[in-house]
């Protein structure tokens, strides 16, 4: 990427952009920037690319991935960590994550979807609908899955405006469910070989699946740091990393993370802190924060309490497992896909009792004094599955605070009370 300035009208005119609507959404991005990480005191140097890339968000990465089409690759959109991006990589496409963070065209969204939906759900149809998402116009395929209800039926209805495949994510994790799984893994690389007009190689999925596993692994880096008393880098910060890594090129978002992780490391060394050693540290899991969804993480940082990890899929649920490297076949290495993907602990699984020691790992492990369980409102799944992690967390002698929200600014004060209140707890 360079820094020069370019007036990317033209290229969002192509894309079928809804150009006022555009320049709206985008003119609101730099004041919630502002509020939310600018005025953060001793960030990381190395966080100056973070703040370049959201400067730039609908614009450089966008440009690439015109290219990339036109030199013949296809970009992909998902809404979920159960698409494997290795396989996506392997065809030569993009992968881009297409959930939005931001109330958009509701109006619009609840001709299709209930009002009762989550934001997330919603926020995808209303950035569809009112044409201002360029990575979702970029997209030549995009990828939904069966997890949650209302995604599901989501699908149905956005395959009437965009070329949508789905593929089946069983809902328990027996031998049964594997294969399940395992055939459906298959069944998607026949679907990205139709789209991408090319077969999937050994050689180029191994090397699509080392690049993944990088990315993961710089993640891992940097928030292991987190562990660190006093914390070298805030919460906000390490969750825009996560949801970065979403759409961002992976070799040079690997380079930059492992650059921060370099810094963060160092940090730890000298004993170095964003905030200082007496703030109470708090986890955060349940449902993903989609960019530019930073509410959260703000309140609770500007609460006086510093964010160090997030058991949710913009957190540890996105880069804590690799795909084994191991295998030498195709069948091996899809083997493997199928295997690391089926182990991710999400809600909409029967039972799901790992996340609940996911969340009691993290706790220990990053040296939490208390835990946030968030849920955006109308996710059965979240929302049922907190009072089982919610207990557990308790028993284990933590303070939990329950959430539940959405990406609107009317609930922030009443947020805000809470919150304040849970951390004068814990100090
Ligand atoms: S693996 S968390 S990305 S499904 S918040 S749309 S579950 S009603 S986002 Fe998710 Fe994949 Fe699971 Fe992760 Fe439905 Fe709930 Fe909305 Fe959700």
């Amino acid at each position: 990427m360079s820094d020069t300035a370019v007036d990317h009208h033209p290229m969002w005119e192509k894309l079928g952009i809804d150009l006022p609507a555009h320049d709206m959404l985008l003119g609101a991005i730099p004041q919630l920037y502002q509020d939310a990480y600018l005025t953060q005191e001793g960030r990381p140097q190395g966080m100056a690319y973070f703040d370049f890339v959201v400067s730039e968000i609908h614009g450089l990465r966008i440009k690439e991935l015109v290219d990339h089409k036109a030199a013949g690759g296809i970009v992909v959109g998902t809404f979920c960590l159960y698409v494997p991006e290795e396989l996506i990589r392997a065809v030569g496409g993009l992968n881009v994550g297409l959930c939005a963070g931001a109330e958009w065209a509701y109006d619009e969204a609840e001709c299709y979807v209930p009002r009762n939906t989550c934001a997330l759900i919603k926020a995808a149809m209303g950035f569809k609908l009112g044409k201002v998402c360029p990575y979702a116009e970029s997209a030549d395929l995009v990828i939904g899955e069966t997890t949650c209800d209302g995604k599901k039926k989501t699908w149905e209805l956005l395959g009437e405006m965009v070329p949508v495949y789905v593929t089946e994510l069983p809902q328990m994790k027996r031998p049964a469910d594997r294969t399940l799984w395992r055939g459906e893994i298959e069944r998607l690389v026949e679907k990205l070989e139709e789209v991408s007009g090319r077969k999937l190689e050994a050689a180029a999925l191994k090397t699509a699946t080392r690049e993944v596993n990088d990315k993961r692994r710089a993640l891992q880096r940097l928030n292991a740091c987190r562990a660190a008393h006093p914390a070298p880098i805030s919460g906000r910060d390490a969750l825009l990393a996560v949801q970065v890594a979403f759409y961002d090129d992976v070799p040079r978002f690997t380079q930059m993370v492992n650059k921060i992780a370099d810094e963060l490391e160092q940090r730890v060394a000298d004993g170095v802190g964003v905030v200082p050693p007496e703030a109470p540290r708090v986890l955060i899991t349940g449902t993903p924060m989609s960019i530019p969804n930073w509410k959260i993480h703000t309140i609770v940082e500007k609460a006086g309490a510093v964010v160090v990890g997030e058991e949710q899929c913009t957190g540890s649920r996105y880069y804590e497992k690799l795909v084994d490297e191991s295998p030498e076949t195709l069948d091996g290495m899809l083997d493997a896909i199928a295997d690391k993907y089926l182990d991710i602990n999400c809600a909409c699984f029967t039972p799901n009792t790992a996340r609940t020691y996911d969340v009691l790992r993290l706790a220990r492990d990053l040296h939490a004094d208390g835990v946030i369980h968030q849920s955006l409102q109308f996710c059965a799944t979240y929302q049922t599955e907190a009072t089982s992690v919610d207990r557990a967390v308790k028993q284990a002698g933590y303070p939990v605070l329950r959430l539940d929200t959405d990406y609107s600014d009317e609930d922030v004060g009443q947020l805000s009370t809470r919150v304040e209140a849970f951390v004068e707890m814990l100090r």
